[in-house]
């Protein structure tokens, strides 16, 4: 199979791709044809007869139609001309003029505009009336001509099935399936509706309601998302300097098309008015503004004092996965050359820095095995502890749509998460008991015979400590441990074990645990004893969906206390050397402070400087009092950020920066693609970029950082690191996203890694052979309840961009949800509010009564900084890296006031 060769389109000999269409072979031919119910993102559906074509004499819809070798397609013969015209002509006979009116740019205001339709004045104006109930998404349904696009978007790309079509013949419109008002229905407003309706029908709301295409968009600027680590291709479009609307770009390597709430429709807190707009500093006491001079000054004072007083080490940075690679790799080196320590870290550390340590000790790399194209490709997908229909859609999307279509699907989620409606197991684990569960799917593994000799023979270690150990974790055991049934257990290991290709793709449910590393490691035992990693063609390894938008990139350029860019050691004389070479000076060769230890050295009175740029770690990290207490301890906090944070409210010193849409740089995605970032729109005022307030702070010590622009800060990056050499912005623009590693300017990306050998020090992959311990905390007869924390889908992390928009109206508070039975012993019910207490703090929350969870389990996330949910979450961490245990809280449900032992 290859190309369909020898059609011909109006004479023109062309040649199309397997698969494709006579529509496609009438593009590829430089024609066009109306096609008001198809969409390239969506499997044809042939009903609105406007792409009518002769195809060897016999007329036929082009869209549906596959290219064949040797067709002949005409297209420009009268009569087809005349059918096609016809057919617009009749689907516009049912709308009010209003829809071919000069400023209407729909995709079917344009074809009537090519096609000389003008509107039918006999048109009926009795309204069908609207729908405006949603923030995002309004409707029109006067404007619907029933072509489904809308409903097919919903259902074959998002995977939300929120949509249907109702009612009769010329009646039939577009509606919510609950029946109600769309604001109530199921709809997560990832905008594939608004994006696809040809009409007008379904459109958003503001000075962008029209725009469907950049292309018609001369100011549209390209960029990668700056949410999750997702890293869609957006498409900004912009009116003098406000985004009028942002559309995900269709050849985005990732996203392909599509894009959720957030991305696509978040970008309401750049005009807040909450937004800082100028320095601000302590003065007696309060914040006041101050300008740029005073504030570096001050910043640049406190920094020498700081050194004076307690040597390079009493200083510290908290760099941001939320910034670019460029500020990343400015602010390590700032800290590492100008202040002489490694003391920066990023928030990899709350998040997957287990996964960085379990997949390098397993593999050799920091990062996921194989890109997630690759992943998309398997017939078996096993998702553990993540929960990417809210937390990464377009994955979640793109997950789902896979299973859908046929490949089997486990998913291991103590939660009945979006993807467990559609997974052939759920496997419910108690959280905390991972390994237990891993070690019990990998007896299975071996005990049924469904490894992989030849590959553990030849490229894997460890395997007698390990089948040792497996010996006692048989199901039953795995069950008592793990509270999931013993035949669950067999039927999950089977479907991973049987299948030709599988692949798995985990979240913070394997890694925010005491154990997360552990569980990194054991998970990553099943692929190795699969075989099913390294480029065998047995499957797909691992893939951590990892989380913020440039939490992979922070890390990849050294903002890490005990590596430098790429992954190079402090403790490694050579990876120093290579650094110092570039950089002109001797480097700290010790490891640095990771973010609780700096914390701690606050409180202590050791850390006298602390500088954190864009990370509220007062409502995001854990034990929430314990971080205010150090906050307060440290002499100097300087805080970057786009709002008065929680955490900048006990700043000394706050200065105003650029976000995302703000600036020039890259991000590296989850499946470590590096891509560009672009500026769409001009910051506040007097905000800068993280970029040049770094560059003024050293500025103001006396100091020159060099690579004056992010390009030139890239480029000397991958002078220090090997694995990002042949990366440079220009490239970039050019291929749009490449993967690392990337040794040279003229290879390739290597998005699939350990095709010959794992870069581990003999090459093979580890298999780990940690025993199964319990969880940090456990509830007991105070707090008898089990919190896991984690995420919604219209909110990010603190909530500081999410809140100040239109999301907002989509979720207004912190809910805990909760089983009936537990709300029923409580008093509670939906929409009570209700006080959690931990041994550790307490948080206000309304209660939402869910049978997604286990009883005795209660959920939260932690989006609205005012609920307090990290006053409740322990300093327990995971004991290799240090990552909070943020999904194992015991806690007990109090009546608001009072403690009452429940
Ligand atoms: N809408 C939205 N999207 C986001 C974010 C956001 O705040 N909002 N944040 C971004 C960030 S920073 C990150 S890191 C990612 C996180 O993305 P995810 O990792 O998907 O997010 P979580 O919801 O924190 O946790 C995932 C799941 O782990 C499950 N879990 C808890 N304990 C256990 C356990 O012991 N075992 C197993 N198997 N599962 C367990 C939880 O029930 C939860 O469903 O999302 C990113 N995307
Ligand atoms: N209970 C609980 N707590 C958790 C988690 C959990 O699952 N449960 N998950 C943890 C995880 S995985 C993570 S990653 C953390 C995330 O925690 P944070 O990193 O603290 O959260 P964010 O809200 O993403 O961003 C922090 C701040 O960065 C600012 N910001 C945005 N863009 C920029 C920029 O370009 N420059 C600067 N200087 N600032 C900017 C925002 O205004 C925001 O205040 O939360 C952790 N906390
Ligand atoms: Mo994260």
């Amino acid at each position: 199979m290859g190309p369909v060769t020898g059609l011909r389109v109006d004479g023109l000999l062309v040649e199309v791709p397997e698969g494709a269409s006579l529509l496609d072979a009438v593009r590829a031919a430089g024609g066009s044809l109306p096609t008001l119910c198809h969409d390239d993102r969506l499997r044809p559906a042939g009903s609105c007869r406007t792409c009518l074509v002769r195809a060897d004499g016999r007329i036929t819809a082009a869209c549906v139609t596959p290219a064949a070798p040797g067709t002949d397609v005409a297209t420009a013969q009268e009569d087809l001309r005349a059918l096609r015209r016809d057919a617009v002509e009749l689907i516009v006979s049912g709308l009010p003029p209003r829809a071919l009116s000069a400023d209407c740019r729909s995709e079917l205001a344009d074809t009537c505009r090519t096609m000389d339709i003008t509107p039918q004045a006999t048109a009926s104006e009795a309204s069908k009336g609207r729908d405006d109930s949603h923030p995002y998404v309004q409707l029109d349904r006067d404007l619907c001509i029933a072509c489904g696009r809308c409903v097919r978007m919903c259902d074959d790309v998002q995977g939300t099935f929120a949509l249907t079509l109702t009612g009769r013949g010329a009646d039939t419109v577009v509606a919510p399936g609950t029946g109600g008002p769309w604001a109530q229905s199921d709809c997560v407003a990832c905008g594939g509706c608004v994006d696809t309706c040809p009409t007008g029908a379904i459109t958003r709301p503001g000075p962008g309601r029209g725009i469907t295409t950049a292309q018609s968009h001369p100011e549209s600027v390209r960029t990668t998302c700056g949410y999750c680590g997702v890293g869609c291709t957006l498409d900004v479009v912009v009116d003098g300097n406000r985004v009028s609307a942002v559309l995900p770009a269709l050849d985005g390597p990732v996203n392909q098309g599509h894009a959720c709430v957030k991305g696509r429709f978040a970008h309401g807190y750049l005009t807040s008015t909450e937004r800082l707009a100028q320095p601000l500093i302590r003065k007696n006491g309060h914040l006041e503004p101050a300008g740029w001079e005073e504030a570096l000054a001050l910043v640049a004072d406190g920094l020498r004092d700081a050194v004076a007083t307690g040597g390079p080490d009493a200083v510290a940075a908290i760099s941001s996965a939320r910034t670019t690679n460029e500020e990343n790799y400015l602010v390590q080196k700032f800290l590492r050359t100008v202040i002489g320590t490694n003391n920066v870290d990023n928030c990899s550390r709350l998040c997957h820095a287990p996964s960085a340590a379990g997949l390098s000790a397993a593999f050799g790399r920091a990062g996921g095995t194989d890109s997630f194209d690759d992943v998309e490709k398997a017939d078996c997908l096993l998702v553990v502890g993540a929960n990417p229909v809210e937390a990464h859609p377009v994955i979640g999307a793109r997950l789902l749509q896979h299973a859908l279509a046929g490949a089997s699907l486990i998913v291991a989620d103590p939660r009945e998460v979006g993807l467990a409606h559609h997974a052939d197991v759920h496997l419910r684990p108690r959280p905390g008991t991972n390994v237990a569960l891993f070690h019990g799917l990998a007896h299975v593994l071996v005990a049924e015979g469904m490894t992989d000799p030849d590959f553990l023979r030849d490229r894997a270690t460890g395997l007698p400590e390990l089948t040792e150990l497996l010996t006692r974790h048989t199901p039953a055991r795995t069950a008592e441990l793990t509270g999931v049934p013993a035949e669950l257990i067999t039927a999950a290991a089977r479907l991973y074990g049987r299948a030709e290709r599988p692949a798995i793709v985990y979240g913070l449910g394997v890694t925010e645990h005491l154990h997360g590393t552990d569980g990194v490691r054991t998970l990553a035992n099943l692929a190795i004893l699969r075989g099913a990693v390294g480029n065998t063609g047995r499957g797909y390894g691992i893939t951590p969906l990892r989380g913020q938008n440039n939490v992979q990139g922070a890390s990849d350029m050294g903002a890490l206390p005990d590596m430098l860019p790429g992954y190079g050691r402090v403790t490694d004389p050579e990876a120093r050397s290579r650094a110092e070479a570039v950089w002109g000076r001797t480097l700290p060769a010790q490891a640095g402070l990771r973010i609780p230890e700096m914390f701690e050295a606050a409180r202590r009175g050791s850390l006298r400087a602390l500088w954190i740029i864009g990370e509220d770690v007062c409502a995001t990290d854990p034990d929430s009092r314990q971080v205010v207490e150090a906050l307060d301890a440290c002499p100097l906090v300087v805080v970057n950020e786009l709002f008065l944070s929680e955490t900048a409210k006990h700043a000394d010193v706050v200065l105003p920066v650029a976000s995302w849409l703000e600036k020039e740089g890259t991000f590296v995605n989850f499946d470590r693609r590096f891509q560009r970032v672009r500026t769409a729109v001009r910051p506040p005022a007097a905000a800068r970029t993280d970029f040049d307030v770094v560059h003024a702070v050293a500025a103001a010590m006396g100091a020159d950082l060099g690579c004056r622009t992010p390009a030139e800060a890239l480029s000397e990056c991958g002078r220090v690191a090997p694995l990002f050499a042949g990366l440079s912005h220009t490239r970039l623009d050019r291929e749009g996203a490449v993967a690392w590693p990337c040794p040279a300017p003229d290879r390739p990306g290597e998005a699939t890694l350990y095709t010959d050998a794992f870069t581990t020090p003999d090459g093979r992959a580890r298999l780990s052979a940690a025993p199964y311990l319990p969880p940090g905390e456990t509830p007991d007869a105070a707090y008898p309840l089990l919190l896991v924390t984690g995420r919604r889908w219209a909110h990010y992390n603190s909530g500081s961009m999410t809140r100040r928009g239109d999301n907002l109206l989509l979720e207004d508070r912190g809910y805990l949800d909760l089983h009936p039975q537990d709300a029923a012993r409580h008093g509670l019910h939906d929409g009570s509010e209700v006080t959690v207490e931990s041994r550790h703090g307490r948080a206000r929350l309304t209660a939402r009564l869910s049978s997604g969870l286990s009883p005795g389990q209660v959920f939260c996330a932690f989006h609205f900084p005012e609920s307090g949910v990290n006053a409740l979450t322990s300093g327990h961490a995971d004991t290799v890296t240090s990552c909070p245990e943020y999904k194992v809280t015991a806690v007990r449900l109090t009546d608001g006031t009072a403690r009452t032992t429940p």
